[in-house]
């Protein structure tokens, strides 16, 4: 018999598929036609599966809205952004970069502040006041002065449900910390930055969706730099939101905002509406993605 399900887990060749209707966990295997077709069932996937008795078998994919490929993982609603404010230190333009990625891919981005008891209140207020800015380029943001109070991590936890929803961002931003602290239950390792950063190696390693809140999360292993590979220049200005809102009263269509005369971005950028750090960093991304071009 037919049925249907979401891969949650993959493991050597086997992959545990939550059924849609029975909401039972079975282990599955792909068929052989997968690989003669190039097609790797990633976690996230939809399937068509049949079973008979222990072992099922994957039948058919289907189209994914999305994907990403550092972690594999397929139709993802949202990411939530852990971003740390020290060790290692906050940075815009990898926070940028992050952005750029997770829009490009039609994920809903959402940013979470970690290691803010690493802070004086000089230095928390000073990135609050970076993180409003993001606000309000139409970001939701968690940036409480306690990064993992109860009343933060309720608030964060009430996005779950129907969605699926991946945890990124840097190695040692403290993703499984604050997945942790939502479900004490999971128990997933962390480890001392300075530790996975001597060897290189990264604290999380498997993907895998758990069910939480009445929505699929995972935690995903964290990465220390990311490339914009995928990404055209002229689709950049559109991977930023606060930049779309302005972009049709530019005098050029499909305007760049770099040279172009009677740009209202510019203009938005120059009286203090748009971050000026973004403006950079966006510039930034346009020159590294135009040095790609000169390497391929
Ligand atoms: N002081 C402080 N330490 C934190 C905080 N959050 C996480 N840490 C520590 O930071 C280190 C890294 O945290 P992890 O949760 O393993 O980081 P991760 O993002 O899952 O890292 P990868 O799995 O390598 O991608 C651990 O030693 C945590 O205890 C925080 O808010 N404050
Ligand atoms: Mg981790
Ligand atoms: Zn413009």
């Amino acid at each position: 018999m037919k049925r249907e399900g979401r891969i949650i887990k993959s493991i050597s060749g086997f992959y545990d598929v939550l059924d849609h209707e029975s909401h039972e966990l079975i282990r599955t295997r792909a068929r052989g036609n997968f690989r003669k077709r190039k097609i790797k069932p990633i976690v996230g996937d939809m399937v068509t599966y049949e079973a008979s008795g222990d072992l099922g078998y994957i039948l058919e994919i289907e189209d994914r809205e999305n994907s990403l490929v550092r972690p594999p993982i397929a139709n993802i609603d949202q990411a939530i952004v852990v971003t740390s404010s020290v060790e290692p230190n906050f940075s815009s333009n990898l926070l940028d970069k992050i952005l750029v990625n997770i829009e490009h891919n039609d994920i809903e981005p959402l940013i979470y502040l970690t290691k803010t008891d690493l802070l004086d209140d000089e230095h928390y207020n000073e990135l609050k006041m970076t993180l409003n800015g993001y606000r309000e380029a139409s970001y939701t943001v968690f940036d409480g002065r306690d990064s993992y109070s109860r009343e933060q991590v309720n608030d964060l936890m009430k996005h779950f449900s129907d969605k699926v929803t991946v945890f990124t961002g840097q190695s040692g931003a403290g993703k499984s910390t604050l997945l942790n602290h939502i479900d004490p239950e999971l128990g997933l390792a962390t480890a001392e930055i300075s530790q996975t950063l001597n060897r290189g190696k990264h604290t999380t390693r498997q993907v895998s969706l758990f069910d939480i809140e009445g929505g699929l999360v995972a935690d995903t292993p964290g990465f220390s730099s990311l490339e914009l590979i995928e990404i055209d220049k002229d689709e950049l200005p559109n991977l930023f939101p606060e930049f779309v809102k302005y972009s049709n009263e530019c005098q050029f269509r499909g305007c760049h905002h770099v040279n172009e005369p009677n740009c209202k971005v510019k203009e938005m950028v120059e009286n203090g509406t748009i971050m000026k750090s973004r403006y950079d960093n966006y510039l930034y991304f346009l020159n590294e993605i135009n040095s790609y071009k000169k390497k391929y």
